[in-house]
């Protein structure tokens, strides 16, 4: 059994139930601006119910799920059901599922499917980063003046707003422009395949970068996490991109 295929199969079925939004109505607020959907919920169930049908004794850690009892010296699947549950509310669009499979500890292979435009976007370790079976690269500008950066807003931390529109506009004022997508997961697939020369977020989970990381890596790209901030570039970039995001 390929567990890689398999959970592809898996992911972009699960997409259907992304697209059908049955459910988006019961919304829960987890914290300020921290929302969870019923649609949430039934995906991440599907998904690890699929999963534990191919192999269990792989564990699972998932965004919508308590996590306390994940070995990490065994292997984990890591699930966001749902990266970008806000625009899910709203119909934006722009949401996808996001899987990693971490084994020995390493991120083996990550899949990132976004169910309204049927991208996927997969890479394994060692083998490259694709978008619908196609190879796929990072951008090769090298001056940030001419970068289209994405970065969030860490919309549930709002005590650090204005920490964070200041280094937004830092970094406006150094590149060509920037983008605010609302899904970690899809704007490190951005930078894998170059629509994005550099992306930015502050305290992220593990659910919404590890699949995403090794996308960015596999395409050439560079991932650092330092003190609870992504920043993916090209590799270019980054040194200039990490002082203005890091100042
Ligand atoms: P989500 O949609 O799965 O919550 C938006 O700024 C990005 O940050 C999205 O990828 C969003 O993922 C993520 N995000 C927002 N709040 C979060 C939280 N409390 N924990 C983890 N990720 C969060
Ligand atoms: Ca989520």
């Amino acid at each position: 059994m390929d567990l890689y295929q398999e959970a592809k199969e898996i992911i972009i079925k699960a997409g259907e139930q992304v697209l059908e939004r049955n459910g988006i109505e019961e919304i829960k607020e987890k914290g300020k601006a921290d929302y969870v959907t019923a649609v949430d919920f039934q995906v991440q169930q599907l998904i690890f119910k699929k999963l534990l049908e191919l192999d269990d004794s792989i564990q699972f850690l998932g965004e919508e799920k308590d996590n306390e009892e994940i070995d990490f010296h065994k292997n984990i699947w890591i699930l966001d059901p749902v990266d970008g549950t806000t625009n899910l509310i709203h119909d934006f669009q722009h949401s996808v599922i996001s899987l990693a499979y971490y084994e020995q500890g390493k991120v083996q292979f990550g899949i990132v499917y976004n169910p309204f435009s049927k991208e996927l976007f997969e890479a394994k370790l060692g083998e490259g980063a694709y978008r619908n079976g196609e190879k796929i690269k990072v951008s090769q500008n090298e001056n940030l003046s001419e970068c289209l950066i994405g970065m969030g807003t860490a919309p549930t931390y709002r005590q650090n707003a204005d920490t964070n529109f200041k280094r937004m506009r830092n970094v406006y004022d150094g590149c060509q422009d920037i983008r605010r997508i609302g899904s970690a997961a899809l704007e490190l697939c951005y930078v894998a395949c170059g629509r994005l020369d550099g992306f930015f977020e502050e305290n992220l989970k593990i659910w919404d970068y590890a699949a995403g990381k090794l996308l960015v890596q596999e395409a050439g790209g560079q991932v650092e996490i330092l003190e609870n901030k992504v920043i993916a570039s090209n590799p270019a970039i980054m040194e200039a991109f990490k002082k203005i995001v890091m100042e």
